[in-house]
């Protein structure tokens, strides 16, 4: 497992001794029954799935947000497959690989939804400390995306120390390209890249063959220790929080229906995203009382919220893939 062999320095819910652990904090009534059930289930299987996380209510105004923005495109920022990032005008909308990037930070319901009290108790357990959420994603439509573990592309200052959420803004049904996973697949040995022994791929120095080779390993090494192959129908307002190496996608599409989605990556607020070393308007906004948000895309240091003045996106990402 990652905490087992890892060169890195895990949270502690993937350290060899994350049960033990667990089971002191509950006998000291430092987390909850509810809480303690909770992260056993992360600790074991790489996910834990908490049922009505947010209201239906909740839910429904995100889907209305998320349907207005083309009512204000230049608020938001979009990206659809293989294409560098836009505006969500209308016709970029139409597009069913389009998601809004970054959407917690001009969304006037975000911030309740990420940092709703079920998924914030689980995020505060195990980080220890408030939580800083950023790569703030909406799907429409199911991604499809390749079976990966996210610290791939989520880059980090301690590789292994972040977590996401999937929160559904709608029922799901099978065959919309429902979210998959391999149970137990966080305890994997590390798939490094490059010489320097990377967690994360970087497209110009390691090259697109060893990509191939760490999305083939993950999935070939998940079938080899019998790991179960498995998908996520939850219903409205139902979350899903996963450990930074569960290896997890977007199934085949084979309906027309869609998939609505508010997914969240989030660290420690002492650990530090990787763009928070080249922008140089990195803030953390605190949201909750335990929660901040920061963003690659936006230059949060502005005093103003949304009811006046929407935080500006920073010019010089659009146009450019990445
Ligand atoms: O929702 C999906 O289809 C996949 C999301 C995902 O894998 C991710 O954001 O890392």
């Amino acid at each position: 497992m990652p905490g087992a062999n890892t060169p890195f320095t895990p949270l502690w819910t993937d350290r060899p001794d994350a049960t033990a652990v667990l089971a002191a904090k509950r006998e000291s009534g430092q987390i909850s029954p509810v809480v303690a059930e909770r992260l056993g289930q992360l600790i074991e299987k790489g996910y834990v799935i908490i049922p009505g996380a947010i209201s239906h209510q909740l839910a429904d105004l995100l889907v209305a947000e998320i349907a207005a923005v083309t009512g204000q495109p230049e608020m938001f920022i979009a990206r659809r497959d293989r294409a560098a990032y836009a505006h969500p005008t209308k016709e970029v909308v139409a597009d069913k690989t389009f998601r809004i990037i970054d959407f917690h930070v001009n969304s006037r319901h975000a911030d309740k939804a990420i940092f709703c009290s079920a998924i914030a108790e689980v995020l505060n357990a195990v980080f220890e400390s408030p939580a800083n959420a950023f790569q703030c994603l909406t799907f429409n439509h199911g991604s499809q995306q390749a079976m990966h573990q996210d610290g791939a592309y989520v880059v980090v200052s301690e590789p292994l120390q972040f977590l996401a959420s999937w929160i559904a803004l709608e029922d799901v049904s099978a065959g919309s390209g429902e979210l998959e996973y391999f149970s137990g697949s966080h305890k994997l040995d590390d798939f490094l890249f490059g010489e320097e022994g990377s967690k994360s791929w970087l497209p110009e120095r390691h090259g697109g063959q060893i990509h191939r080779a760490f999305l083939d390993s993950i999935v070939q090494r998940s079938e080899t220790e019998g790991l179960t192959r498995e998908t996520f129908l939850p219903k409205k307002g139902d979350a899903l929080i996963w450990a930074s190496d569960l290896v997890h996608g977007g199934s085949a599409i084979s309906n027309d229906r869609t998939r609505k989605s508010l997914v969240t990556h989030y660290c420690p607020v002492a650990v530090k995203p990787k763009f928070s070393t080249f922008t140089k308007y990195f803030h953390l906004r605190r949201v909750a009382k335990r929660g901040y948000i920061s963003s690659r895309h936006y230059d949060l240091r502005q005093r103003k919220w949304w009811r006046t003045h929407y935080p500006r996106l920073a010019p010089s990402f659009m146009g450019k893939p990445g």
